[in-house]
């Protein structure tokens, strides 16, 4: 008898340690997907070089376009978009970042704003099907499929669970990046423009917003050959006379100019300079979208960084790869950070970013 109960006791001990709540917190968003018209030169110089933009391609509409970002908000009205700092204007089109630390949990409120379909499709993430963002014949119920494809002016909860295989691995640093996008119709979805980020942090490396510990400052590039003939606004651009100002006659996909390489929307070195300090740790979070041959080769002038533990100043990255360098930088001034294929550089893909002392 004296056993049993000591089988118990134990039994209920153990229990006790499993049902003990976990120290998990629950990140929650509310994101919209809303309509933009978007240029991506909005100085309307080249600035990289101080001359006039290149004159328009014969079939290009233009430097500006009807496009969809997505966009963060105060609360679950979504009357209230959270502004963006003012050192976070390099951003541009792409954004918001998601941040969780490893044994989170991330619940986005997405509301659809646009007269498109869309959803928000994390990468990394553990989720169940109904939170998985991408319309495709998976064998799961028509009531799993509501979060797909948002209709225009629905909303949906996505809720992501963050296991330590979304985290950053035994090689990587403190935090890794992860992208989301719309996954309805992903190809002209990704070049219709919403794309955000998720950083994941290491369990215990976290200060409470997410943010790894060991990092002064975050900056996120995006890498995108924009095909705005591969947009779902293509029509739309094309029919718009604010848009199409001379008037390109277009009468089905592919049969425009409008290929813009650009670093987070912006081409020609439009994007606003991010800035740091010397010696801070700087973890630049970088990556590419989608298109014909989004394959990028970014190159950071004046500064070196260390990315899977090598140092360099030039990396690599493939449709939609994600790469995470460190950089502290040493040398003060305005540099050029720029993509090194030569018909990408030529077609404006180039920034700067700016060490303060
Ligand atoms: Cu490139």
């Amino acid at each position: 008898m004296r056993r049993v109960l000591l089988s118990l006791f134990g039994v209920a001990l153990l229990f006790g340690a499993f049902a003990r709540p976990a120290q998990a917190t629950i990140r929650t968003y509310y994101i919209a997907a809303d309509e933009v018209v978007w240029n991506y030169a909005p100085s309307g110089m080249d600035v990289i070089t101080g001359k006039p933009l290149p004159p328009l391609a014969p079939k290009q509409l233009g430097w500006a376009f009807h496009k969809a970002a997505y966009h963060q908000y105060t609360d679950a009205t979504f009357k209230h978009m959270t502004v963006r700092p003012a050192d976070e204007s390099y951003m541009g089109l792409f954004g918001p970042v998601i941040h969780a630390e490893v044994g989170d949990t991330i619940v986005i409120h997405f509301k659809n704003q646009t007269r498109f379909p869309l959803s928000v499709h994390a990468h990394g993430m553990l989720y169940d099907k109904s939170s998985e963002g991408a319309l495709y014949q998976d064998g799961m119920p028509k009531s799993t499929k509501l979060g797909d494809g948002v209709p225009p002016g629905q909303q949906f909860t996505y809720s992501w669970r963050v296991p330590d295989r979304a985290g950053p691995g035994p090689g990587d640093p403190s935090s890794v990046m992860w992208m989301f996008h719309s996954h309805v119709d992903e190809v002209h979805d990704v070049n219709t423009g919403p794309v955000g980020a998720i950083v994941i942090t290491r369990k215990g490396m976290a200060k409470p917003d997410g943010t790894p510990k060991d990092v002064d400052r975050e900056i996120f590039v995006v890498f995108a050959e924009e095909d705005e003939s591969s947009s779902l606004f293509f029509p739309a651009n094309v029919a718009d006379p604010t848009i199409n100002k001379r008037h390109v006659k277009a009468a089905g996909p592919y049969l425009t100019d409008d290929e813009l390489f650009s670093i987070n929307g912006f081409v020609y070195g439009n994007m606003p300079m991010p800035t740091m300090r010397l010696g801070e740790r700087v973890r630049w979070y970088v990556m590419a979208t989608m298109s014909d041959f989004d394959f990028h080769t970014p190159h950071w002038h004046g500064n070196t960084l260390l990315i899977d533990g090598m140092r360099t100043d030039i990396t690599d990255i493939s449709p939609m790869e994600m790469r995470v360098g460190d950089m502290v930088p040493d040398a003060a001034g305005i540099w050029l950070l720029h993509c090194h294929v030569n018909i990408h550089l030529d077609s404006g893909m180039e920034a700067r970013y700016e060490v303060l002392k």
